[in-house]
């Protein structure tokens, strides 16, 4: 017989193929156990329609009664769009549900344990597999609480900390294995965001391009950072066949000419800031109230050092490709910087992995 630990890593592979298909919901996943066989599976569908749990229940069908669900995330007890996963649980007659993590959302007014307790079912939580399905809902927990996209910024940089030569030459500092990476990032994240420097300089086509997937690609919404109105009508994104949906963040700066001479993109005129650029928190309350839940922040140096002075980044990738560039060549965080090291922004280690020749850091700020 199967242990615990293998019913929930099942679950949390449910999720998984969730990811990045539900949002602004989390991808959750789950599966019914009857004498230690697994009998039914599911993960979140797209907004609107079923939850993992119902999917799972749906799939076990009279083997659910006196069965133990695993779900990888407490199971809701409000009506949203769909209908409590509590009232389908105690309806189809599970003995006992395993749970992974909490859900933060402000609207539970009871928790799922209270609520299936009352009804008689066994609650417990697997915390060896808590860490796991917060990574899982990371992007969801912060927008639910905050209504604001979770913002992780991406670059790739030399050895010694560069990402261009001194003659701005940038293709390509990391190698194929880590941009196919990013790609997958893209594939699992509502929406990516660069500066007017960076479309400027790269025309870049801000699409998920993936060889071989395992399942349809999702390309991001697009947003441009683009304060006075200097993206071109002709850049490559704003082609007729390039698929997804871009918006040029502006502000009042931006000329009607300009305006009238942009097709095939959204003009969302925000505030400006006192520099004169787009006001940043602005522009995450409207993303958040669109349901974006996730934003991919891919540069360049000036924007991602904006992003960082507001202390809007909740998440930092960063590629270290084993190449040294030296001299006087750009490095991945503009802006004026600190003039002391006690100012230093912290940020703490979580993971390292090498990807190729690569080397991928993933970070957090540090609270302290
Ligand atoms: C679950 N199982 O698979 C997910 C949950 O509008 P609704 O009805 O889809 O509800 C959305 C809320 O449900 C969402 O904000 C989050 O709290 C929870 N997500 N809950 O029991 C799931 N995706
Ligand atoms: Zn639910």
């Amino acid at each position: 017989m199967l242990m615990d630990e293998n019913f929930m890593q099942a679950a949390l592979a449910q999720a998984n193929l969730a990811l990045g298909r539900t949002s602004p919901n989390p991808a959750v996943g789950a599966v019914v156990v009857q004498a230690g066989q697994l009998v039914g599976r599911g993960h979140t569908q797209p907004p609107g329609q079923a939850h993992a749990e119902v999917m799972a229940l749906r799939e076990a069908g009279d083997l659910a009664r006196g069965a133990t669900l695993y779900v990888t995330l407490e199971p809701c007890t409000i009506w949203g769009r769909t209908p409590p996963c509590t009232d389908a649980i105690i309806a189809a007659g599970i003995r006992e549900v395993v749970i992974a993590a909490r859900d933060p959302n402000p609207r539970f007014e009871h928790d799922a344990a209270s609520v299936l307790q009352a009804a008689g079912i066994l609650v417990r939580f697997d915390q060896a597999a808590e860490a796991a399905a917060i990574a899982q809902t990371e992007a969801f927990r912060h927008w639910i609480v905050t209504k604001q996209p979770f913002v992780t910024v991406k670059y790739a940089m030399s050895l010694d900390g560069k990402i261009a030569t001194r003659t701005g030459d940038a293709r390509w500092i990391s190698g194929p294995a880590s941009r196919q990476k990013v790609h997958e990032l893209r594939d699992q994240t509502d929406a990516i965001l660069v500066g007017i420097n960076t479309v400027l300089a790269d025309d870049p086509l801000l699409t998920t391009r993936l060889a071989q997937h395992w399942r349809p690609v999702q390309h991001p919404l697009r947003i441009v950072l683009d304060a006075r109105g200097r993206m071109p009508a002709s850049a490559a994104m704003l082609a007729d066949q390039v698929p997804g949906t871009t918006i040029i963040a502006t502000t009042a700066a931006a000329s009607a000419e300009w305006r009238a001479s942009i097709s095939n993109a959204e003009i969302l005129e925000l505030p400006s800031n006192s520099e004169g650029r787009v006001a940043l928190d602005a522009l995450l309350r409207e993303l958040g109230q669109r349901d974006i839940s996730s934003l991919l922040v891919e540069g360049g140096g000036e924007t991602i050092a904006a992003f960082l002075a507001m202390q809007a980044v909740q998440k930092l990738q960063v590629v270290i490709a084993p190449k040294i560039i030296g001299g006087v060549a750009p490095s991945p965080v503009g802006g004026v910087g600190i003039a002391r090291m006690n100012e230093a922004q912290l940020w703490q280690w979580s993971a390292s992995e090498q990807v190729g020749a690569d080397m991928w850091l993933t970070a957090y700020p540090n609270p302290q």
